[in-house]
């Protein structure tokens, strides 16, 4: 990628200037975090696919045709600002609620605003046409995105599935990644299925669909099993699946925390490590290289239950969006989706089409992580007291990229290698609870360093070095 295309993407709407006070600040503060970084840049730790970043989205959205379609300018910027590749996912608690059509449908259901809350106040079913199916194409193609697909499992049948996956192939064409069947299959239990229900019969219900599907359409591909919690489906599945050429993605969902509304669901939390990720990431892993196909976080977000307000939608949950797509992608996961849509509290884009769209910090979040898609990272070693700060680096297109995250409250100094810098990107809002004001600066700078710098409270800084500068 050339210079010009890295800071568009990089600094969105933000304005790339030269400011020179802001090159490497001075250290002033004497209650400064010390932290020594050492980036190993020929050591490979992973490649981050080009399609990386992703979003997910309710499929209950799909029952308004105008809503991803190529006519929604809008929301394709915002697709396209996060990257010129990227995966939307459709699936959610309200994939259980779509029944596909191709009779034409006299009055669309009033489903502008489709968010993460949807699926517990849903109670009807709502139709999914080929004409959105179509609209769905013309976002991909203006986007330059991809899609898994859900189909509904939960309250569908297999003969349903293989009927919409027939027209939903033909139309999404190479966009398509993958058909997922239902949501969750984790959390069916007690809910679409009885209590005894477990993964075998999961298993079967998979495989059955699946054979419906390959009927008519022979050159479907599959991902799964995307779901809750429970990472011994993904174990199960991973095992059950291996060898078969249709199956080309693992996914499972990540949510840091939850259910929004209990006590404890708080920003200190969120920015704290959390103790079940490298567990989960390392099952997840094992079971794709088990099979040599990806695996994908293909919905996650800070705070389950629709979010927590205060939380999931300020600067933090940015903070908290940079360490984890970087250490899901250092883990050589093919991409993360961050789910959303509506007014939903953790939605990375807020809004609908009556209204229009607006990022929400979290969007800031994500823009600034997503440069390391298509990069090669890099090993990358924090020596720091704290663990709240974060740091990863890779190679892109010529140049080094080097991430360092504060979450904590006080300044760090980082103590670093980096002897010349071209650019830095600082995400930073007026507060860690603010949810209005959040975003990224960028600076192009030029600079010789002695590779001390500093981080204000609460920020997230990205510097970038040409190849070729001295080290
Ligand atoms: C997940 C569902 C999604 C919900 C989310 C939540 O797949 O549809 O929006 O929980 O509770 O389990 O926020």
């Amino acid at each position: 990628m050339n210079r010009r295309a890295f800071f568009r993407m990089a600094g969105a709407a933000a304005a790339a200037s030269c400011v020179a006070q802001d090159v490497l600040p001075e250290t002033r503060a004497g209650d400064a975090i010390e932290a020594t970084l050492a980036i190993g840049e020929s050591a490979t730790v992973a490649t981050v696919p080009a399609n990386f970043t992703g979003l997910s989205y309710e499929s209950a959205q799909l029952a308004n045709p105008r809503f991803f379609s190529g006519a929604n300018t809008a929301l394709i910027d915002l697709f396209r600002t996060l990257g010129a590749r990227g995966v939307l996912r459709l699936g959610g608690g309200t994939s259980a609620f779509t029944r596909f059509t191709t009779q034409a449908v006299a009055a669309q259901p009033p489903v502008g605003a489709v968010g993460p809350d949807t699926s517990k106040n849903i109670k009807t079913e709502v139709p999914v046409t080929r004409e959105s199916v179509r609209s769905l194409r013309e976002f991909l193609d203006a986007t330059g995105w991809d899609c898994l697909y859900g189909l509904n499992l939960e309250r569908g049948t297999a003969a349903q599935a293989a009927e919409e996956a027939f027209y939903v192939q033909q139309i999404l064409g190479s966009r398509l990644i993958a058909f997922q069947f239902g949501n969750e299959p984790d959390a069916w239990r007690n809910r679409y299925r009885p209590a005894t229900w477990s993964y075998a019969d999961y298993w079967k219900e998979w495989s059955a669909a699946q054979v419906a599907v390959l009927e008519r359409t022979p050159e479907a591909k599959f991902a799964g099993p995307d779901v809750s919690n429970k990472m011994d489906y993904v174990t199960g599945f991973a095992h059950d699946v291996k060898g078969d050429a249709h199956v080309v993605m693992l996914t499972a969902h990540y949510y840091a925390m939850g259910p929004a509304g209990a006590p404890g669901m708080t920003i200190e939390r969120l920015l704290a490590p959390d103790p079940k990720l490298e567990r989960e990431l390392k099952i997840a892993m094992d079971a794709a290289r088990s099979d040599g196909i990806p695996f994908r976080m293909s919905e996650g977000n800070s705070c389950w239950n629709g979010g927590q307000p205060g939380v999931s939608d300020t600067l933090a949950s940015a903070l908290w969006v940079v360490d984890m797509m970087l250490e899901f992608a250092s883990a050589g996961c093919a991409g993360v989706n961050l789910h959303g849509g509506g007014n939903g509290v953790y939605t990375p884009i807020a809004g609908n089409l009556s209204e229009g769209f607006a990022r929400r910090p979290e969007y800031w979040g994500m823009n600034l992580a997503a440069n390391f898609a298509g990069a090669t990272l890099a090993k990358t070693t924090l020596d720091c007291s704290d663990d709240r700060v974060r740091a990863y680096a890779g190679q892109k297109g010529g140049r080094l990229l080097v991430m360092v995250i504060n979450k904590t409250e006080k300044p760090v100094r980082v103590r670093s290698t980096l002897r010349w810098i071209d650019s830095r990107w600082v995400l930073s809002g007026p507060a860690i609870d603010a949810e209005q004001g959040v975003s990224v600066r960028g600076f192009r700078v030029h600079a010789a360093t002695d590779g001390t710098f500093v981080l204000a409270p609460h920020t997230a800084v990205l510097l970038t070095r040409n190849q070729g500068h001295a080290r």
